[in-house]
């Protein structure tokens, strides 16, 4: 991959496959020119989500949301491009979905989530978060053929 290239860690949430929305989203990251460098499928347990999610331990939604990220299957991506991961939060929109579908109608929050929980996507904060999350999902080797991950549901 060329050094100006960024990377980020996207996710579609359980909403956002069982309501078949991973075409429609995939759709708009090739049409915002990211490449999908890394995808995979995978079922979270409730530890992985809640080692994934570990900043909100403390939070009074916390149960709640590990229990939302185990319902189903997510679609986890690592998206490249220059200012990746600013390009990519901007795409998914704010948090809570109902306010994307007044503010920002055009994001993908607004067009596939429902609420504050079910936002249909995630997106790496910053940099030092993406990394951490790439890493988490996908294991770093010299050869990137030993790492592609392609179990389509
Ligand atoms: O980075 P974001 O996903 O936009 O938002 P975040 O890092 O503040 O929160 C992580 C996820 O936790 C978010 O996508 C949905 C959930 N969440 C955040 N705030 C609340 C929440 N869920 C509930 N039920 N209530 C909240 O106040």
């Amino acid at each position: 991959r060329s050094i100006e290239k960024e990377r980020t860690l996207a996710i579609i949430k359980p909403d956002g496959l069982f309501g078949n929305h991973s075409d429609r989203i995939k759709q708009v990251i090739l049409d915002s020119h990211f490449n999908i460098a890394k995808e995979t499928v995978v079922q979270l347990d409730e530890e992985s989500a809640a080692t994934f999610y570990a900043e909100h331990s403390s939070k009074s939604f916390f149960a709640s949301l590990i229990n939302y990220m185990t319902s189903g299957p997510v679609l986890v991506m690592v998206l490249e491009k220059e200012n990746a991961v600013a390009d990519w939060r901007h795409l998914i929109g704010p948090t809570d979905a109902r306010e994307a579908k007044i503010t920002d109608p055009q994001s993908i929050r607004a067009m596939c989530g429902l609420d504050l929980q079910k936002n249909c996507v995630h997106g790496s904060d910053s940099n030092k978060s993406a990394e951490r999350e790439i890493a988490f999902f996908f294991k770093e080797t010299s050869s990137d053929e030993a790492v592609a991950n392609h179990d389509e549901l």
